[in-house]
């Protein structure tokens, strides 16, 4: 025992660590209730009677050493983590951490709400997982209807099934008018998603935004109205826009509209095909039948919608030929955006 005693004394005054974690290490080994001197400890027991005066001095001996030991250990990481520090300058300003930069999605989107709110639309959002009331038999595609083939969707589970993915905002639309009654008007912002193959021209999600106006005697001519006034402030103010008669089931009359070329002011070039005119957007005029499925009296309520898509306002607005950019993340195409943030 008395030898035991003496080689772990001999052992611990030995003892170094480079790391605060190392002299733990050693506390634990030596000190801990399993530790080496406390092992000894536990032997004390069976120390002859006429031996024991001895032992217990010596263990003592043993256990201040230790304990002091390891202190210092600990002690002179301490003092080295401090010397570390004064050989850094916490004064000096930190280097800069470069900020990202807004979304080209989010900035196009912003654009077009704030035009619209300017005008008094406020902004609904709903749900991109949806039912098919809200997103077709409300909206006056009746069951089989070949136009719910031009915006196949994704069933959420087995068909025939009633979850399914948005393919257009218009289901925030057809909430709020269930739960409001006119006047509404309002502009809908929103990822929406169709069962379509990616490719440069068409991706199976995308954003939209799309506005309504319900209330007594709205016409088409304040649907051109704000429609003109939109594209101005979008396109610059010399811009024209001109309408052509089109179909959606959710409308009656429909148009598409399209504005005067932004690149070539009308001219003809590249980017108009030689036309002088760009598609930028589809409207109408809600279908009665709409109105009455979401609870509002066609005899007393007129209104008009619209609808675009925010990439291809994008693609005019920046030049951008490749839908799949918005999605991939690539920084070098981010950073090209939104300079001044
Ligand atoms: C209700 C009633 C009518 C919204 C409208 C369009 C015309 C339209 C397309 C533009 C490009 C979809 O993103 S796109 O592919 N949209 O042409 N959308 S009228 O009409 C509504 C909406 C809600 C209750």
């Amino acid at each position: 025992m008395i030898e035991k005693i003496q080689a772990l004394k001999a052992e611990i005054s030995k003892l170094a660590a480079s790391t605060p974690e190392e002299a733990e290490q050693l506390r634990i080994k030596y000190l801990s209730k399993k530790g080496a001197v406390s092992a000894l400890f536990n032997d004390f027991r069976s120390v002859a009677a006429d031996q024991k005066r001895q032992v217990g001095v010596l263990l003592n001996e043993l256990k201040t050493l230790a304990t002091e030991k390891i202190a210092s250990l600990k002690e002179s990481m301490a003092a080295g983590a401090d010397d570390a520090l004064a050989s850094i300058d916490i004064t000096r300003t930190a280097v800069p951490k470069p900020f990202g930069t807004r979304h080209p999605l989010s900035l196009v989107k912003n654009e077009i709400n704030s035009i619209f709110s300017r005008v008094g639309f406020t902004v609904a959002e709903g749900p991109e997982i949806e039912d098919d009331w809200h997103v077709f038999s409300s909206l006056n595609f009746p069951p089989d209807h070949p136009a719910r083939d031009m915006q196949d969707t994704f069933f959420i589970s087995r068909e025939p099934s009633d979850v399914l993915l948005r393919t257009h905002t218009s289901s925030v639309q057809t909430r709020v008018m269930e739960k409001t009654q006119p006047p509404i008007r309002i502009i809908c912002p929103g990822r929406v998603f169709r069962n379509e193959a990616v490719s440069a021209r068409a991706h199976c999600f995308f954003h939209q935004v799309e506005g309504l106006y319900i209330d007594k005697n709205v016409s088409f001519a304040d649907l051109k109205q704000v429609l003109l006034y939109f594209a101005r402030e979008m396109f610059g103010p010399d811009t024209r826009i001109r309408l052509r008669p089109s179909y959606f089931p959710f409308t009656e009359p429909s148009a598409e509209m399209d504005i005067s070329c932004h690149i070539c002011g009308g001219k003809g070039c590249a980017l108009c095909k030689g036309t002088g005119w760009v598609e930028i957007l589809g409207c109408g005029m809600v279908d009665p039948n709409v109105l009455e499925a979401c609870g509002i009296d066609p005899n007393e309520y007129s209104g008009y919608a619209f609808g675009m898509g925010v990439e291809r306002i994008a693609n005019l607005k920046y030049r951008v030929n490749d839908l799949r950019l918005f999605s991939e993340n690539d920084l070098r195409f981010l950073h090209q955006f939104d300079a001044a943030h």
